[in-house]
């Protein structure tokens, strides 16, 4: 066996022809076209192209509508679904944007178009639309594309497969050879169909080495099987293949990786064997990016060409896989130039060939700008064979962070957060919010109040507008202090990237402090027995507790105060003496006593408000009884806490009193018992007696080292006085004496009565009342008078009489008078003799308060006329203290002849007694 192996100066070919038969094995005849796609079809949204080497089948979204497409190869009545391996395989390229446009580039010398003498093609395919009902709409497509300026080689890089053809007919090779052709020719070259078979057909490929780059070789059946595309047509032969094939490499190439496709087939017919070598390279790299600029440099010399000397005859940019002609170019701002080693094309980000595609990595929001350029070379070398080169590559750009913008264009005054979350692509929608309270669709927002809206913009880019008003419950308050509250908008934006449903989230929050608190007020009034206090709410709701005095306010005692409240305020009715009111002061008639009232806030235990109403309430708290009873009535006040009411006692410990509480304690005494204090001062009677804590019940304090202080005095004494005047109002001083000497005397009221009265007789068990005057007596018949002090029960009291005299007119003080008894003593000038009744003792409960003493009944006469026939007894009575000197301890001198009728008056002691004026009523002469 003779190896005939080739060294080839350029590209590929060395053969060897011995046969003659023509063979156009992919030749089929086509019997059914059922869309005459010559153009885009507005219907069925199917538009067809025949681009040079390949034709273009382009299904519009609105035949797609979203929908799984697929397509079907034809082979005359059969149907071949293509498959990814079948596609690269045999020469199809099928591409998709999101939103179900799709691009078919089919090689037209793909495995199953029926070949015209390579010059006619004719392309049938099916399309698979998923319908609704797992029903298929079936598309067929039938395109011929004329195409006869084959290059002696032509290589296509699609997304998806290499395919490299090569003229195998021997004929032009020689003739090449023999008579090289101006460049310039070279494309007009045609291939005559003149040329005998040749032995290059597929029937007679013994072997094919493939390059991976180690060689390894294969037979025919064994590369179709792995799924290389091998075919030969009536001039040319056909490879194909994956770039993920297993017999294919990578080379990097002046920096850009590029996939290596060699293949060198033998061919074997009888004696002889014919070689061709064949090579695709397709890049698989060479971008860089900038954020405005994608920069695709493609090795100048590549693995294709066998030499340096290289004549570029011809360099396109395509888009899609049609070429652009320059004005196309100017007005996208591409670029396509030699730089050195490469020619470079530029293509300014975000033109409209391409598009802009949203998506979510690590849940944050990037783009990406895709595009799918075309390069398209014609280059001779050595002056010789012309290689076609066309890459159509698809640029996806590196995922490029777009974190959105969140601009807050809240007005603060018009309570109304508003922010914009943008921008974002027009395949990003808005799904739903989530707050705080809750997950809700933009539906539910708006329906909730929450305005959401989606903002255009003119470059198609979009925002989402959020205004929510600051009352919303999906707004969180915070109160920072008393009068800051922070309203804080914290949302999630939910997104949907179309038409994938790619999700992710978007988190902002922004915060508003507002000084807007008004805060909640107390007010009250007090009547005699309430306090009645107001709350009013501010702004805040009920959002407080409440303590009254100390204790917090519980539903009992919300019934208790009587709680009554609308929507703004809050009203309750505290009687003085319950137990949340404290006392400040005592005073004889009444009781200072205070609420406080404390509104807090109890998340952060602020005070909103501390209010404190102190009125008077009228309360007797000293009686003195004109029958010499005393009471008192102690009250623990705020000063003294430590206070036991009932531990109190009076001067002599063992009063106690009558009845206590934790906050009262009651005394009632006699005035001559439990210590009580008498003074007689000038025109009063004083009994003064103390409340104090009794012996040994003092309140001791502790000092700091827990050693008992020394005792101090009490800390509590309550003072009173019982001031008598007779038959007058009585001063009552009364205090408590604490720490400081803050209370103030009051004045208290009592009566103590002196009468004058007219007996009936001298047994004095009956006197004359009120009604009984004027009384009627004969001259000279006996008047007995008795002068007694009513109701006290004090036996050291004394009465005594120091003047009584007769008018004849009811005025004391009116002339005629005569006088009955001078400083205590009868006037001994009294013809009709006065006489002293001494007053048996036991007859009555106080011998010593009561005097008796008879005239007889008189008339007066001047000058011996008789003036009138009536007259008025009065009587100056002194109290005093029956054990003191003075007044009481007087001696009443013997009967002596009064000089000039003269009285003489002894001057009465200012201190020791209390004088009182007493009259009888009338008395009148009986004329019978
Ligand atoms: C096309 O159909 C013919 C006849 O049915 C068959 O021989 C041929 O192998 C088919 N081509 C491909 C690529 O399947
Ligand atoms: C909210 O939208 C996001 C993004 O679309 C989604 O992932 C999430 O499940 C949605 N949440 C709810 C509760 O619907
Ligand atoms: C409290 O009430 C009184 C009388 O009703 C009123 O004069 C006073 O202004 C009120 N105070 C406040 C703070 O409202
Ligand atoms: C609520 O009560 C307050 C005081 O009790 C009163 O001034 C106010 O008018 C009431 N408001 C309403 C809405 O009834
Ligand atoms: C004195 O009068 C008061 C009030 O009337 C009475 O309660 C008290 O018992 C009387 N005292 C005596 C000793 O009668
Ligand atoms: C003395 O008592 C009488 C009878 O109760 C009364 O009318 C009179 O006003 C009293 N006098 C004084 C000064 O209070």
């Amino acid at each position: 066996m003779t190896w005939l192996l080739g060294i080839f100066t350029f590209w590929l070919l060395m053969v060897m022809i011995l046969a003659q038969k023509s063979s156009n094995v992919l030749s089929t005849q086509r019997n059914f076209n059922v869309v005459p796609a010559q153009n885009f079809n507005q219907r069925t949204g199917l538009k067809t192209d025949c681009l040079g080497s390949y034709m273009r089948l382009t299904v519009d979204k609105s035949l797609t509508l979203g929908n799984q497409v697929e397509f079907d190869a034809l082979n005359g009545s059969q149907i071949e679904p293509l498959t990814p391996s079948l596609a690269a395989k045999c020469g199809f390229s099928i591409d998709s944007d999101p939103w179900g446009n799709y691009k078919v580039f089919a090689s037209l010398l793909n495995c199953f178009a029926a070949n015209e003498d390579d010059s006619e093609f004719d392309v049938d395919m099916r399309i698979r639309v998923d319908g609704v009902k797992s029903e298929q709409d079936v598309f067929e497509v039938a395109k011929t594309c004329n195409y006869d300026q084959w290059a002696p080689r032509e290589v296509l890089c699609t997304r998806n497969y290499m395919e490299v053809s090569v003229n195998r007919l021997p004929e032009e090779i020689t003739a090449l050879r023999r008579r090289p052709m101006p460049r310039s020719k070279m494309l007009d070259y045609q291939w005559t169909s003149t040329v005998p078979e040749a032995i290059t057909s597929t029937y007679n490929i013994w072997r094919m080495v493939f390059f991976t780059p180690n060689q390894k070789a294969m037979l025919l059946e064994d590369a179709l099987r792995t799924g290389y595309g091998v075919t030969t047509t009536r001039s040319r032969l056909v490879l194909r293949s994956g770039y993920d094939m297993p017999d294919t490499y990578v080379e990097n190439v002046a920096g850009v990786p590029m996939k290596i496709f060699r293949v060198t087939t033998y061919f074997k017919k009888q004696w002889s064997v014919t070689m061709l070598d064949t090579v695709a390279a397709c890049p698989t790299g060479g971008l860089s990016f900038t954020d405005e600029m994608i920069t695709w440099n493609f090795p100048r010399f590549n693995p294709l060409m066998r030499s340096t000397q290289i004549s570029i005859l011809g360099m396109f940019m395509g888009i899609d896989g049609k070429q652009i002609d320059s004005a196309q170019m100017t007005a996208r701002g591409y670029v396509l130039t030699t730089v050195e080693d490469h020619f470079v094309m530029k293509i300014p980000m975000g033109g409209p060939d391409g598009y802009y595609k949203s998506h979510a990595v690590n849940n944050q929001y990037h783009i990406t700008y895709n595009i799918e350029p075309m390069l398209e070379l014609l280059w001779s070398e050595g002056g010789m064979d012309a290689t076609r080169y066309k890459v159509l590559f698809p640029i996806k750009t590196p995922f490029m962070p777009r974190p959105p913008q969140f601009v807050d264009f809240t007005d603060a005054d018009q309570r109304i957060f508003d922010v914009l979350l943008g921008p974002f692509l027009y395949d990003t929608e808005l799904a739903n919010l989530t707050f705080p309270t809750g997950v809700f669709t933009v539906a539910e927002a708006n329906a909730m109040g929450i305005n959401v809206q989606e903002q255009r913009f003119q470059n198609g880019s979009k925002a989402f507008r959020l205004q929510v008003p600051f009352a919303d419950t999906v707004v969180v308050r915070t109160q920072v202090d008393m009068t800051v509250t922070v309203y804080t908008l914290h949302v999630t934006f939910g997104f949907m990237i179309l038409p994938e449903y790619t999700p992710f989230s978007h988190t902002s929050s922004v915060d508003v402090s507002l000084q807007d608190i008004v805060l909640p007020t107390v007010n009250g009034t007090c009547d005699e027995e309430n306090f009645y206090v107001v709350i009013s709410f501010g702004n805040l709701g009920k959002n407080f507790n409440i303590k009254l005095g100390v204790r917090d306010m519980t539903p009992d005692l919300r019934t208790e105060y009587d709680i009554k409240e609308n929507a703004t305020h809050m009203s309750l009715t505290v009687p003085f003496l319950s137990s949340d009111v404290v006392f400040e002061l005592m005073y004889p008639s009444s009781l200072r006593a205070r609420i406080d009232v404390l509104l807090w806030e109890p998340m952060n235990k602020w005070t909103l408000s501390d209010f404190s109403l102190a009125c008077n309430f009228p309360m007797t708290m000293t009686e003195c009884f004109s029958n010499g009873t005393m009471s008192a009535l102690a009250v623990k006040v705020e000063s003294v806490p430590q206070l036991v009411p009932r531990q109190l006692t009076l001067t002599d410990p063992s009063c106690r009193p009558k009845f206590s509480n934790d906050r009262f304690a009651y005394f009632s005494f006699e005035a001559n018992s439990c210590g009580t204090r008498r003074k007689f001062y000038d025109g009063v009677v004083m009994y003064q007696n103390e409340i104090t804590l009794g012996n040994g019940l003092q309140v001791h304090q502790q000092n700091k080292k827990g050693v008992p202080a020394i005792p101090e005095d009490p800390e509590y004494r309550v003072t009173m006085s019982c001031f008598y005047t007779l038959n007058d109002t009585q001063t009552v001083a009364f205090f408590t004496k604490p720490r400081e000497n803050e209370p103030l005397p009051e004045t208290g009221f009592g009566e103590l009565q002196v009468v004058l009265r007219l007996a009936l007789d001298g047994s004095y068990s009956n006197f004359y009342v009120k009604e009984d005057y004027p009384v009627v007596q004969y001259l000279r018949s006996p008047l007995f008078f008795e002068v007694v002090l009513l109701q006290s029960t004090d036996p050291q009291i004394e009465l005594v009489l120091e003047n009584c005299w007769a008018t004849m007119k009811e005025d004391r003080n009116s002339t005629p008078r005569w006088d009955l008894i001078v400083d205590g003593c009868v006037n001994l000038d009294d013809h009709y003799e006065t006489i002293f009744h001494p007053v048996i003792p036991n007859s009555v409960p106080n011998p010593s308060h009561l005097k008796r003493f008879e005239i007889k009944m008189f008339t007066f006469v001047l000058n011996d006329v008789v003036f009138q026939e009536q007259i008025f007894v009065h009587c100056d009575a002194v109290l005093c203290d029956a054990e003191s000197d003075g007044i009481c301890k007087r001696q009443c001198p013997s009967p002596l002849p009064l000089k000039n009728g003269k009285k003489v008056r002894r001057e009465a002691s200012n201190v020791q007694s209390l004088g009182m004026l007493v009259s009888s009523g009338k008395i009148v002469l009986s004329s019978a």
